[in-house]
């Protein structure tokens, strides 16, 4: 198998400096402008000042006071989004859009795929004038640390034994799934390499997470992997959801995640939906889903963020938060552009 992985450098801030090119090279922030307000990604010149997305705006604007701070507009990022998307399905037949600017591509049965992969990044800077970073491995997990390995334009290529190698000793942290407080944990048993953790018998480190959880991180640390996409189909319904490096505890915090959520899922909505749903996982892996079916269908945010709100509020979460997702469901429409070579089995 071979995958690669796609994700256009600091996004939202790049299609902004598309339409304001006189802030190229300036620290840029892209966030909205309440008290609550969070930065959803910074250009690499904020980066160097320790800005980062998710972090509270106001902070931003202590570390980098210089910082030119630009609204969010779901909408430019949407369109551009479906650019890039689109040209990543005319290179590639088997596509897995995972965000607004990242996907997966199989590329087995490519002749040339890294070849294949320079022309797309080529295509998407002719296109757009934005740059992507890829990588390229035998499966998603490799795919996705190489893409960000080198970021920004990097274009990474590993094995899986390449991966283990070039990442030993890296903090485990690096592996997506592997957050600080296991981090955390790991150290204090004086594992503070993927390479450590990729040497740690499993039954230690079952002892010490479970068993699942003490599976999983070995297979990461040795950067074993799936390789299988979800190609798309006639969506019955379409999500967003994240999972935190840091479990959230604060109700106010994981509303205004939950409110990222909504605008990111409604900026990317096909079709307007009457079914809003949530899903909760705590820390214990305690995972729930909470659905509201509404009168009218829709797809605006406040709306469907509103909803989501509501059904966190009327859970309340007893423990800290590892997972939110927010969904939309009951479309009545059927999917415009339904793309055959990507149809799976009709539902
Ligand atoms: P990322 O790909 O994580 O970040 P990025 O594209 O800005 O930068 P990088 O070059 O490191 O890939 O996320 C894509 C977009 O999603 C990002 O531009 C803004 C949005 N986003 C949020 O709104 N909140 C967040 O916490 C994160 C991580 C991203
Ligand atoms: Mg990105």
């Amino acid at each position: 198998m071979k995958i690669a992985h796609l994700d256009m450098d600091a996004f939202y801030v790049s299609v902004e400096l598309q339409r304001r090119p006189e802030l190229r090279g300036k620290p840029v922030i892209v966030a909205g402008t309440g008290p609550r307000a969070v930065v959803t990604t910074a250009s690499y010149e904020a980066r160097k000042f320790g800005v980062g997305s998710a972090m509270p705006a106001a902070r931003a604007r202590r570390l980098c006071p210089a910082a030119i701070n630009i609204p969010p507009d779901f909408a430019a990022y949407r369109a551009v989004s479906r650019q890039v998307m689109d040209l990543l399905r005319d290179h590639v037949e088997r596509v897995e859009v995972v965000g607004l600017d990242e996907a997966y591509l199989d590329l087995s049965g490519l002749v040339a795929p890294n070849a294949a992969m320079r022309r797309l990044v080529a295509d998407i800077r002719r296109a757009t004038g934005l740059s992507a970073s890829v990588g390229i491995g035998p499966n998603k997990l490799v795919a996705k640390v190489a893409s960000d390995a080198e970021k920004p334009a990097g274009f990474v290529v590993l094995t899986r034994e390449g991966a283990c190698a070039r990442f030993a000793d890296a903090s485990p942290g690096l592996v997506p799934g592997i957050g600080p407080k296991t981090v955390e944990r790991l150290a204090a048993l004086g594992i503070t390499t993927l390479g450590r953790l990729a040497q740690t018998p499993e039954a230690a480190l079952q002892e010490r997470f479970g068993t699942n959880q003490g599976r999983d991180l070995l297979a990461r640390a040795r950067f074993h992997g799936s390789a299988q996409l979800t190609l798309e189909r006639v969506a019955v319904s379409e999500s967003r959801e994240t999972t935190f490096n840091t479990d959230v505890a604060d109700r106010a915090e994981q509303e205004a995640h939950l409110r990222r959520l909504s605008d990111e899922l409604c900026a990317g909505l096909k079709r307007p939906g009457r079914t809003i749903a949530i899903k909760v996982r705590l820390d214990d892996w305690t995972t729930v889903t909470r659905a509201r079916t509404i009168a009218e269908a829709t797809a605006d945010a406040h709306v469907v963020g509103g909803v989501a709100l509501d059904l966190l509020r009327a859970y309340a979460p007893a423990r800290p938060v590892r997972l939110l997702g927010v969904r939309v469901a009951g479309f009545d429409a059927p999917a415009p552009e339904v793309d055959a070579g990507q149809l799976a089995l009709p539902l």
